[in-house]
Formats: structure tokens, sequence, C-alpha cells
């Protein structure tokens, strides 16, 4: 084969790999979907009352967020999942309500753990890939959560592959490292993280009280995701 029959050939294959890996992007594209987040009604308007606020927290915006694009046919994984907690006075009725569906700003609808770093944990039961997750501390007026970090593992003990999702404790007060991520008002909307397709079995939710108080709140948490193949 001479020269330039070669690097005819050669310029097929690279053109041939192209049009593949483009349709390919195509048919991914083709198959998102935009997540189906069922909203609460908010439950405070305008501007938040003098609080004390770190250096490092998003503007509260009066437009609505822009809508997160997934692949099709994803379940909420936290329904249903076993739920513990590093607070061992949270009953397990009170957690059931982390995943009930309800994600109003009514104290009914809330649920409390004592002060300091803690967590909520969910098993999925199985590995799973996590596209989106959406936390609703407590939306009953504007406050911001400290230390929110959204980790998962292979284990539930969190030793094995842990992976951070998310960390907006910029000082380090929970000593998980440190985060880079910005603190945000709890609104309505929840907080919602894209996950990426990461695929493990537990997730934990940490947060160190408000603005408000030192306590720890929590509504509703719901896991985007699909059994790992
Ligand atoms: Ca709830
Ligand atoms: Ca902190």
């Amino acid at each position: 084969m001479n020269t330039t029959l070669k690097s005819i050939k050669l310029g097929l294959l690279i053109t041939s790999l192209t049009v593949a890996a483009s349709a390919l992007a195509a048919d991914n594209a083709a198959n998102q979907v935009a997540l189906d987040l069922k909203l609460p009604a908010p439950a405070f308007k305008g501007t938040p009352k003098d609080i004390q606020l770190s250096a490092y927290v998003e503007p509260l915006s009066d437009k609505p967020r822009p809508p997160m694009m997934v692949p099709a046919g994803l379940k909420n994984l936290a329904k249903g999942a076993k739920l513990t907690a590093s607070d061992k006075n949270t009953t397990a009725s009170s957690l059931e309500k982390v995943t009930d569906g309800d994600k109003e700003a009514s104290d009914q609808s809330i649920i409390f753990m004592r002060k300091g770093t803690q967590f909520i944990q969910v098993d999925l039961g199985a590995p799973a890939e996590i596209f989106a997750i959406a936390i609703w501390h407590a939306h009953n007026s504007a406050k911001v959560y400290r230390d929110v970090i959204v980790q998962v593992a292979d284990d539930q003990d969190f030793l094995e592959n842990v992976r951070t999702i998310f960390n907006n404790d910029q000082d380090n007060t929970s000593g998980l490292g440190v985060g880079t991520n910005k603190e945000y008002f709890e609104t309505h909307e929840g907080k919602l993280i894209d996950a990426k397709g990461v695929k493990a079995r537990f997730v934990r939710f940490y947060s160190k009280g408000s603005t408000e108080s030192a306590l720890n709140e929590y509504t509703e948490i719901e896991i985007h995701g699909r059994p790992a193949k």
C-alpha cells in the first residue's frame, strides 16, 4: 500500500469514527429530559431579614430555577429507602417524614435533629446511578444552612469509596474537608444538586444548624437515579 492510499484510508477511518461519536452524543442528548421535581408552595416572600451571612452565600434569586436535564426514566430512589440518622434520638417515624413526599413549610412537615454536625443516611439497598439530589431543610423562613455536605459511599460506615457530591463548609468546621460550593437560602425550590450519574448505594446528608437555630431541620430528601448496570 502506498503512502497516499494509507492516508486516505486513515482519513476515512477518522471520519467514520467522528460520525459515530457525534451520532452517539446526539442519541444521549435525545434521551435527556427535564427532571420532574414537584415543588411545594412558597412560604415567604421578599428580602430576608437582617441575618449574619458568610461571604460566600448565593444571592436569593427571584426567578424560577432552570430545569436540570437528566436521562429519561429516573425514579426517586429515596422513597421507601432505609433511613438512619447520626442523632440517635431521631425516631424511625420522624425519619419517615423525610421521604413522605410532603415538602410544605408547616411545623408538622419538619423534623428536628440535635445541634452540631448531624447527618441523615439513606441506604438505597443496591448500587445505583444517581443523577440529581434535592434537599429541603426547612423553608418556613429565609435562612441559610451551615456545612451542607452530601457524600456517597459503597459501605454504610462511609469508609469505602467515599465521594463528596456537594460541600459548602468552606471553613471546614465539620471536618470533612474544605468545601467549595456556596451557601444558599432555603426556599420552596429546595437545593438541587447535579450528581452526574455517580454510582453508590449509600448517601449521607450533613448539616450544622442554620442562621436561625443551632438545631438541624429536614423536610424532604429526593435521590433521582436508576439501578446501576
Ligand atoms: Ca417530608
Ligand atoms: Ca462551616
